[in-house]
């Protein structure tokens, strides 16, 4: 596994072209801090021109299609992103599971896409809190990981393969998960990990979503088993999402 932070930004459906100069900001912040890796998912819309005007970062897409091409409207596929420039994409978040229903299964072969278009990929899991109030939240989020988990071909295929750990009670509603859970839960997803994936397991990375900003930063990803974050309303802006990627350094 790399031992560099990995801190995301996810503008979610938020950006238009004059938000490229936030990007080319914290592009330049983020170069004080060449041992974080640090990613920017902006709307597909401006996959291309972040990449081509902001190199020093990776830029990502929010989701794609399983297929290559084809007869589906308004979607992207994988191989588009990758011709555009992304160095990866997130998968399964819960926005998408929750407004297109989509499925562990689905996920996957999304996941699969991606990898077999040469892109990272962050596939996100977390429980509802009527799961975590009932006890159920890690049976909840090890089925998802197993569920979502593209089939890897070895080590190398792993280091390319990143979980967010994203508890949907704490997706910008400002309250973030007990450090505690968090560590816990980062400990059941990794033992998935090895169990589906064996040796290869570690070097899946492992990172913590929902709320985070500049105060929570430091103290989550300290925390053991958290290998970064995915970071929305709090990657919008250069001061905010600069002062997590220092909290990585
Ligand atoms: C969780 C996160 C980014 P926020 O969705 O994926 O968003 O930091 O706004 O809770």
């Amino acid at each position: 596994m790399s031992n560099r932070p990995y801190i995301v930004g996810n503008w979610k459906m938020n950006g238009i072209r004059a938000m490229l100069a936030e990007a080319r900001a914290i592009e330049r912040g983020a170069g004080r801090y060449p041992e974080v890796q640090v990613g920017l998912a902006p709307p597909f819309t401006l996959v291309q021109a972040m990449a081509e005007q902001v190199g020093a970062l990776e830029t990502g897409g929010q989701d794609c299609h399983v297929a290559v091409k084809g007869a589906h409207t308004g979607d992207i596929s994988a191989a588009m992103l990758a011709d555009a420039g992304a160095h990866f994409v997130i998968v399964g978040h819960s926005e998408r599971r929750r407004d297109h229903g989509e499925t562990d299964g689905l996920v996957k072969a999304k996941a699969e896409a991606a990898l077999a278009a040469g892109l990272g990929v962050i596939i996100c899991v977390g429980e509802t809190l009527e799961e975590r109030d009932a006890g159920r939240a890690e049976a909840v989020v090890q089925g998802q990981v197993a569920g979502s988990l593209p089939d890897l071909a070895d080590e190398g295929q792993a280091a390319k393969v990143a979980v967010a750990y994203e508890p949907v009670w704490a997706i910008g509603t400002g309250r973030v998960a007990a450090v505690d859970d968090v560590v816990a839960m980062h400990g059941a997803i990794g033992k998935t990990l090895a169990g589906a994936l064996g040796e290869a397991g570690p070097s899946v990375r492992i990172l913590y979503g929902g709320s985070v900003n500049a105060d929570n930063a430091r103290d989550l990803l300290a925390a053991e088993g958290v290998d970064g974050a995915l970071v929305g309303g709090a990657s919008l802006t250069a001061e905010s999402f600069l002062a997590i990627v220092a909290a990585a350094a």
